[in-house]
C-alpha cells in the first residue's frame, strides 16, 4: 500500500494553503464531502492511501459529539462515509478492548457480500473522555464495485488446498511440520494446512478466494500464503511468508574473543550457517551435544548472539572454518578443500572432556578438551587449519597416513597452520594447556622442545601412531621453519602449495618431498638464490 506524506493541519486554516506539494493528499485530489468532514475536525494529522483516495491513518479530535458506545462509533463512521469512501454497512466489528489508559479501540473488517477483505481491518479509537482521536487502516471504496464474480464458491476448501499442494509443487505427504513428536503424522494435520475464505485484492481486482496456508519446516521452511480463485481454481496468488536469508551475528569464542559471524535466519531460529562464499558450499557448524554420533545437530541461537559460554566452541569453529577458506581462495585460488566449492562442515562437543580434533574424511571433529590437556580445540585457528588442511592434501597429494608419507602429512597440515595463522611458530598454543601460558602442542622452530626430531640422525622408529606420524613430523617441520626464515612466508606458501597439488604423490617420503618442492621453487622462481635456500632447508635436515 502507497503511503502519503503527513501533513498537520490547524483548524479553521483554508483548506489546502499549508499543504505543502508534494503532499500525497494534495487538496485538489479531496472531494468536497472529505473536506467538509475534515474541516469540522481539529488538530487533524493526517497521512492518505493516494491511489484509493482514501485516509489511512487521522489523528486529531476527530469527533464532535461524545461517541461512548459502538453504537456511536458506528453512527460517527456514517455521518463521515463520504470522507471514508465506504459503506459503513460492509465494516464488521472482529474486537473492542480498553487498555491501561482507558483508550477504547473498536476494530472493523471490511466485507464484501459478508466475506471479510484479506488484511482489511480499519481501527477507531476513543480517548477516556469518549473523543475518537484517532482512525487508521485499511479501506477500499471500490471492493464491491470490482469484485469479480458471486459469493457462492464452487470449489470446496478441500479442493482448494490441493490446488494450493499442487501450486507449491511439494507433495503433503513428504512434508514434516514442528509439531512435536507425540503428534501422530499419519495425515496432514489441521497444523500444516488451514482454509479460509476470503476476498482478495490484487491489482484493483477483488476475488472470492480460499485463502490456503501451508506451513511446514521441512523439505525447506515454509509458510505459504495461496490465495486459490473459489470460483475457478486459478491461483490468484501466492507467497512464501517465511523470514529466511543469509545475516550477520556474533558471538565470543572460547577465549573470550568477540567474532562476527555469517549465519543464516530461518523460521525465526539463527544457524550457524554461512552462505556468503561465492561459487560455493556453505560453511556450516553443528553440535554432538557430548555425544559421538555425527553429523549432529545444528548450532542455532534464537536472537542471533551466540555469547553463552557453550557456545564458544561453535563460534570458533564456525568463524575460523571461514578464515581457512579465505585462505585458500585468496592466496591460493582454491575454492574450498575439493577445490570445487565443497561444503565446509564441524561438529563441535564431540565426546566428553575429549582432548582431540580430526578429518573424518568428510568433516571437522572437534573435542572439548578436558580443561587441564586442553580447552576446545576448535579455539586454535591454526589447529583449525591444521583439520582443513588434512582435507585438501587428501583430495590433492593424497599422502599416505603412515610412516613418511604420513608424517609429510602431518607437517603440512602443521605448515599451512602456520601460514593460516603466522605469527609463531608454535601449534595449538591458543587452547593446550590453559593452565600453562607459553607452552604449545608442537614448535616448528624447536621441534626438540615438544619431544620431535628435527634431523634424520634422530628419526624415530616406531610401530605405534602410524609409524610415528606426530612425532617425526618435526623433520619437515623444521625445514619448513627453516625456508621462511630463508625466503619469507610469500615465497614459502606459494612453494609449498604448489609442491602438495602437483608433485608429491600418495607414497611421497622425505626425499621426494624435497624433489617436489624444489621442482616447485623452479617454476616459480628458477634455480638461483630462493632454490639453493629451499635445498639449504632440506640439506641442513638431514634430507639430501
Ligand atoms: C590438534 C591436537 C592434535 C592437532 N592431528 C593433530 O593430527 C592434532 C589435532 C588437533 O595433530
Ligand atoms: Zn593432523
Amino acid at each position: 500500500m502507497k503511503k502519503g506524506i503527513v501533513v498537520a493541519l490547524a483548524t479553521g486554516l483554508a483548506f489546502g494553503s499549508a499543504l505543502p506539494t508534494a503532499s500525497a493528499a494534495s487538496t485538489k485530489d479531496l472531494n468536497p464531502e472529505q473536506k467538509s468532514a475534515l474541516e469540522k475536525m481539529e488538530n487533524v494529522k493526517q497521512t492518505w492511501e493516494k491511489e484509493r483516495n482514501v485516509p489511512s491513518f487521522l489523528s486529531g479530535k476527530l469527533s464532535k459529539d461524545k461517541v461512548g458506545n459502538e453504537k456511536a462509533v458506528k453512527s460517527f463512521l456514517k455521518s463521515n462515509e463520504g470522507l471514508f469512501n465506504v459503506n459503513t454497512k460492509n465494516l464488521k466489528l472482529i474486537g473492542e478492548n480498553t487498555d491501561e489508559l482507558g483508550m477504547t479501540h473498536y476494530e472493523y473488517v471490511q466485507t464484501v457480500k459478508g466475506v471479510e477483505i484479506d488484511g482489511a481491518k480499519f481501527i477507531v479509537h476513543k480517548d477516556e473522555n469518549d473523543n475518537i482521536v484517532a482512525i487508521n487502516g485499511d479501506l477500499h471504496p471500490n471492493a464491491d464495485k470490482n469484485f469479480k464474480g458471486s459469493s457462492q464458491a464452487k470449489l470446496s476448501d478441500k479442493q482448494a488446498m490441493k490446488k494450493a499442494w499442487k501450486h507449491i509443487g511439494v507433495n503433503p505427504k513428504n512434508v514434516v511440520s514442528d509439531e512435536p513428536s507425540f503428534v501422530k503424522k499419519s495425515k496432514v494435520s489441521d497444523q500444516v494446512e488451514k482454509s479460509e475464505k476470503v476476498v482478495y485484492e490484487k491489482d484493483n481486482a477483488y476475488h472470492l478466494t480460499y485463502k490456503v496456508q501451508l506451513q511446514f519446516i521441512d523439505p525447506y521452511p515454509a509458510n505459504w500464503q495461496v490465495y486459490v480463485d473459489a470460483e475457478d481454481g486459478s491461483i490468484v496468488d501466492a507467497y512464501n511468508a517465511v523470514t529466511e536469508g543469509a545475516t550477520t551475528g556474533y558471538g565470543y569464542g572460547v577465549n573470550g574473543g568477540y567474532k562476527d559471524l555469517n549465519t543464516y535466519l530461518s523460521s525465526g531460529t539463527y544457524y550457524l550457517y554461512d552462505t556468503t562464499k561465492a561459487m560455493s558450499g556453505v560453511i556450516e557448524t553443528r553440535t554432538a551435544n557430548n555425544g559421538t554420533s555425527l553429523p549432529g545437530s545444528y548450532a542455532v541461537d534464537s536472537n542471533n548472539a551466540f555469547t553463552a559460554a557453550s557456545q564458544g566452541a561453535e563460534v570458533d569453529a564456525h568463524y575460523n572454518a571461514g578464515k581457512v577458506y579465505d585462505y585458500y581462495k585468496s592466496t591460493h585460488n582454491r575454492n574450498s578443500f575439493d577445490n570445487n566449492g565443497a561444503t565446509i562442515r564441524s561438529t563441535v562437543h564431540y565426546g566428553s572432556n575429549y582432548n582431540n580434533a580430526f578429518w573424518n574424511g568428510s568433516q571437522m571433529v572437534y573435542g572439548d578438551g578436558d580443561g587441564q590437556v586442553f580447552d576446545p580445540l576448535s579455539g586454535g585457528l591454526d589447529i583449525v587449519a591444521h583439520e582443513i588442511t588434512h582435507a585438501v592434501t587428501e583430495r590433492t597429494a593424497g599422502l599416505q597416513y603412515k610412516n613418511q608419507s604420513g608424517a609429510l602429512n602431518e607437517s603440512m597440515s602443521d605448515v599451512f597452520g602456520y601460514f593460516v595463522e603466522p605469527g609463531d611458530y608454535l601449534m595449538g598454543e591458543d587452547v593446550y594447556t590453559p593452565g600453562q601460558a607459553g607452552d604449545a602442542l608442537r614448535s616448528m622452530s624447536n621441534p626438540e622442545a615438544y619431544g620431535q626430531p628435527s634431523h634424520m640422525d634422530d628419526y624415530y622408529y616406531t610401530s605405534s601412531d602410524n609409524g610415528g606420524v606426530h612425532t617425526n613430523s618435526g623433520i619437515p617441520n623444521k625445514a619448513a621453519y627453516l625456508t621462511i626464515q630463508s625466503i619469507g612466508k610469500s615465497k614459502t606458501e606459494k612453494i609449498y602449495y604448489r609442491a602438495l597439488s602437483l608433485y608429491m604423490t600418495p607414497t611421497s617420503d622425505f626425499s621426494d618431498a624435497r624433489s617436489a618442492l624444489l621442482q616447485a621453487t623452479s617454476d616459480l622462481y628458477g634455480t638461483g638464490s630462493t632454490y639453493n635456500s629451499v635445498a639449504s632447508a632440506w640439506n641442513q635436515v638431514g634430507v639430501n
